[in-house]
């Protein structure tokens, strides 16, 4: 080959590394998901989202994100039990945005609960989604972070008869800041992973319902191809009417890291045919902890605990933990995979340890997600975003006690407005965006809360300088 010929060569090979690269990197992209939105429903923005998320997981491609407001999605509109939202490598599945936001780490996760249905049908769970997600063979860039899941029922024959809120079948997809709630199936209530290597990290598994491991089932056709990672992961209230009311486990080596098993229904919380689970910072109920450890429960690693981690609720599905839990502060800081905030959107590590569970534990005087609002009390918030001072509104049916409180996006109060008793009827207070100690606050995102002792209600606002 001469000079030019060569020149020629490299300079073919440039030009198509230029045409064939960079279409990929510049079609990443938000693709934002809202069921409420009435735009062009293109996914384009928030006011032009995608009301089904179905579509927007269709069009995602690698690199690209799908953003998810705040609502109720369900796999399909008609009756397809087989109908599931499937993972996609390359795709980070998003939820719990309220639908401003511009960044992930603006959204706080407990504010915002965008739940996954698979109550498909009639009502009731008989003609359910078999799986209201699914991945398959998916690899770590395939990612699912903030949604609730719920009303899956894998009630058929197989494959549809594990993971009735997921079912994973090969590759190590990552799995994070999800609650997984009363779902069924035959074998993994709430999911099932087959030789996978998923990773699952600040997860909820509750009340879910099962013949065979009440929340998860981990299996493995061939011995020492599964190895899942599960982190900071709340498994309590699941059921299993025959064996493995949390973990049942067939021929895997799940690895289990910060995690709690606790007040799950059924015979042994965790149960392996083949294979094992290791136990390590873990407080699982009947395991006797590492002091006394029972070798049906798998592997102990070190650190493990056999003590009542003092759930908010485990039959509401509640496990945020209660002051004085002996599980806070009695994690591994190290365990992989950790996220910078917990299941709520709090930071991660409070205290300087992390604690065990999905939940980090915040000061029960913060603001919180621990009680439901049956409608909404405030009317609106104006202007949002403001400067210098917005208005709330809200309804009162009855005279009672109200207090009115500003938090920033971490939980810590800012100001408290109002405290006192006020008559039925519509009431509006002003914030001027200065603190309790009379400064002006920095602009960004805060949160009204508006509570009496029976309900409350908050909005976030944004103040702009
Ligand atoms: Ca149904
Ligand atoms: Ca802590
Ligand atoms: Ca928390």
């Amino acid at each position: 080959m001469n000079h030019a010929a060569r020149s020629l060569g490299v300079a073919f090979c440039l030009l198509a590394a230029v045409v064939f690269a960079n279409p990929a990197a510049s079609i990443a992209a938000v693709i934002f998901v809202k069921a409420d939105a009435s735009g062009a429903n293109d996914g384009s923005s928030w006011a032009d989202a995608f009301t089904d998320l179905q579509n927007g997981i269709s069009v995602a491609g690698p690199g690209d994100s799908v953003w998810v407001a705040a609502g109720t999605y369900k796999p399909t509109a008609g009756t397809s039990r087989t109908a599931t939202f499937p993972m996609k490598n390359g795709v980070a599945l998003v939820g719990g945005f309220a639908g401003v936001e511009t960044s992930v780490t603006e959204r706080v996760i407990r504010f915002h609960r965008t739940i996954l249905n698979g109550e498909i049908g009639l009502p009731g769970k008989d003609d359910n989604s078999y799986h209201v997600l699914s991945a398959q063979n998916v690899d770590s860039t395939a990612v699912l972070d903030g949604f609730v899941v719920t009303g899956g029922n894998a009630s058929g024959a197989a494959p549809h008869d594990v993971g009735g809120g997921l079912t994973v079948t090969g590759g190590n997809p990552a799995v994070r800041n999800m609650w997984f709630d009363d779902n069924a199936a035959t074998k993994g209530g709430g999911a099932s992973f087959s030789a996978s290597r998923a990773t699952v990290v600040n997860v909820a598994f509750t009340r879910n319902f099962a013949a065979y491991g009440g929340a998860i089932c981990t299996y493995s056709e061939a011995p020492n191809v599964g190895r899942e990672v599960i982190v900071n992961t709340s498994i309590a209230g699941n059921t299993a009417y025959t064996l493995g009311a949390a973990i049942y486990n067939v021929r895997s080596l799940p690895l289990v890291i910060n995690s709690i098993v606790w007040g799950n229904i059924g015979i042994n919380q965790v149960v392996s045919l083949g294979g094992a689970v290791t136990f390590c910072y873990s407080d699982v109920q009947g395991s006797g902890g590492s002091e006394d450890w029972d070798l049906i429960y798998g592997i102990d690693c070190g650190h493990n605990l056999d003590v009542d981690p003092l759930l908010l609720s485990v039959s509401n599905g509640d496990v945020h933990l209660r002051p004085g839990s002996p599980v806070i502060n009695m994690g591994d800081n190290a365990a992989p995979g950790l996220p910078p905030t917990d299941i709520d959107g709090d930071p991660r590590i409070m205290d300087n340890v992390i604690d065990m569970g999905a939940d980090e534990y915040t000061d029960p005087t913060g603001i919180g997600d621990r009680s439901e609002v049956p409608r909404s009390r405030i009317r609106s918030v104006y202007p949002n975003p403001f400067n210098p001072t917005v208005t709330i509104s809200f309804d009162l049916d009855a005279r009672e006690m109200v207090r009115v409180v500003v938090y920033d996006v971490e939980g810590r109060m800012v100001r408290a407005l109002h405290e006192g008793v006020k008559n039925p009827g519509l009431h509006r207070i002003s914030w001027d965006a200065v603190d309790e100690a009379g400064r002006r606050v920095a602009s960004g995102v805060y949160f009204i809360e508006v509570r009496s002792d029976a309900w409350r209600d908050h909005r976030k606002v944004m103040l702009v300088k």
